[in-house]
């Protein structure tokens, strides 16, 4: 019984339970140490190299940017939802909304508390979205019935084309985001089908990268006509611009360079983009992108800011600069990017898209263009454009010099588009009939080619 009551008593059962707390902690910190080391181990990414860190802060001087219409809400949330479970719930960047107009009362219930960062709403100066004055009205209303007649996606869209332009040139400048050293452009109704588990600001950061993409393709040749001769003229008044190890061969085919080759339409989709904001505020970029806005063909043609913007990475950055986010599973309609490596993406549980979707292995998709591109050593593309004469298109005044053009290519360029996937989103803000519009651009551009004679 003494026994019994030594084993009850109060001293007794304090040792025991000291003991065990010793013991739990140790099996804790074995766990801890084992959980730790797991991580680390795992958290270099086998096919980007890319470092992934645990953390749970906002790190860098970063924002979210979205372009977007009162009347896009639902979209809106759609996507921050998707960007906010992946990535931002554990870094809680802020966001930026922009828009032409005012943002409704609805469009802010509806997604500040959607988002884990704070959310500022603002709208675009006048300036930035309207047509400057040396553009001719008359002319741009003509060029977009035309471009509409002709069945141009987008064609007879004038705020189109002022998003564009906004994009372009305007964006990085707007007040709300010149605090901030790099931005994430978000589309609305687009998805992100793998978890994001390091910061990709501090990749870019710490890996000096100015310009992320994740889908690239080829655009349509008729809203871009006179786009690269204005390049090429640029270029050849200030070839001290052009990066000596550079990605022309990204966007030039066949070892040409910038004023020997023709444009091969190849581009990065920028309805994704992570991208450093001092590179779309420099000096070189800003007189490139005046020198293109002068011409006016924003509104005469129809630039878009994805070719503006892949011209000016490939040519003024070095190709170390520019990176290819392999590991975001992304996609806007109707494009799917999905990393393929099984053992990493899927099987890891990380992603849950089809990589048999991956747009990569689109014949419209110009990866292999990008991949042949690092291929060749470092400074290969190194450009001596003083040798050249200037002799295309268009004077920056947007009048018509004389169209100095490769056959072969612009025939290449034109049935190319004949059948683009994209055709299938044509806006419905012009309310184009899709099947009208698609017989009438086959109609056409067949005609431009050559195979059909126009009686
Ligand atoms: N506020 C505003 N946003 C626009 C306008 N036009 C396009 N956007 C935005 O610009 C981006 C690109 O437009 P979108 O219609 O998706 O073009 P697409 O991706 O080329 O088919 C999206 O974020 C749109 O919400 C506009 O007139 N006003
Ligand atoms: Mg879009």
């Amino acid at each position: 019984m003494r026994h019994g009551n030594a084993v009850l008593s109060p001293s007794y059962m304090l040792r025991k339970l000291s003991k065990l707390s010793l013991l739990l902690t140790a099996v804790g910190l074995f766990l801890a140490c084992g959980h730790f080391l797991f991580n680390n181990l795992n958290a270099r990414s086998m096919v980007t190299g890319i470092d992934h860190q645990d953390v749970s802060v906002r790190l860098e001087n970063a924002t979210f940017v979205m372009l977007v219409r009162n009347n896009e809400v639902h979209s809106a949330r759609t996507s921050i939802r998707y960007v906010e479970d992946r990535f931002n719930h554990k870094y809680h960047y802020p966001w930026i909304f922009l828009n032409d107009r005012p943002f409704s009362r609805d469009f802010k219930a509806m997604t500040e508390n959607l988002v884990s960062g704070e959310a500022t709403y603002a709208q675009i100066p006048r300036e930035h979205w309207s047509m400057p004055d040396w553009v001719d009205k008359q002319k741009a209303k003509k060029c977009l019935k035309s471009f509409a007649e002709k069945g141009i996606l987008y064609g007879g869209s004038e705020s189109y084309r002022h998003m564009c332009r906004f994009f372009s040139g305007f964006m990085a400048k707007q007040p709300e985001l010149l605090k901030y050293d790099y931005y994430w452009r978000v589309e609305p109704n687009t998805q992100l089908y793998c978890d994001i588990d390091y910061d990709p600001f501090t990749f870019m950061r710490t890996n000096n990268k100015k310009y992320g993409w994740v889908i690239n393709l080829k655009e349509f040749a008729s809203t871009i006509e006179s786009l690269w001769g204005t390049v090429q003229n640029f270029t050849l008044e200030n070839p001290q611009y052009v990066h000596p190890n550079n990605s022309v061969g990204f966007i030039v085919n066949d070892h040409k360079n910038i004023t020997s080759g023709s444009y091969n339409l190849c581009h990065y989709w920028s309805n994704f983009e992570i991208a450093a904001l001092d590179f779309w505020r420099s000096p070189v970029y800003t007189e490139y992108f005046e020198y293109l806005d002068r011409t006016g063909n924003f509104f005469y043609e129809r630039w878009g800011d994805a070719p503006v913007h892949s011209i000016a990475a490939s040519i003024f950055l070095d190709r170390e600069e520019v990176h290819w986010f392999y590991d975001i599973g992304y996609r806007h309609h109707p494009f799917t990017h999905c990393p393929e490596p099984r053992k990493e993406f899927h099987e890891s549980g990380k992603c849950y898209c089809n990589p048999l979707e991956n747009f990569d292995r689109n014949y419209y998709s110009c990866s292999r263009e990008y991949k042949k591109m690092l291929s060749k050593p470092v400074g290969y593309f190194e450009i001596d454009a003083s040798n050249h004469q200037k002799d295309d298109v268009r004077s920056p005044e947007g009048t018509r010099i004389q169209k100095k053009s490769n056959n072969n290519d612009n025939n290449k360029n034109k049935m190319i588009e004949i059948n683009h996937p994209k055709f299938a989103i044509i806006n419905e803000n012009d309310k184009i009939n899709e099947k009208n519009a698609r017989q009438q651009a086959r109609v056409e551009n067949l005609k431009h080619a050559g195979v059909l004679v126009s009686k």
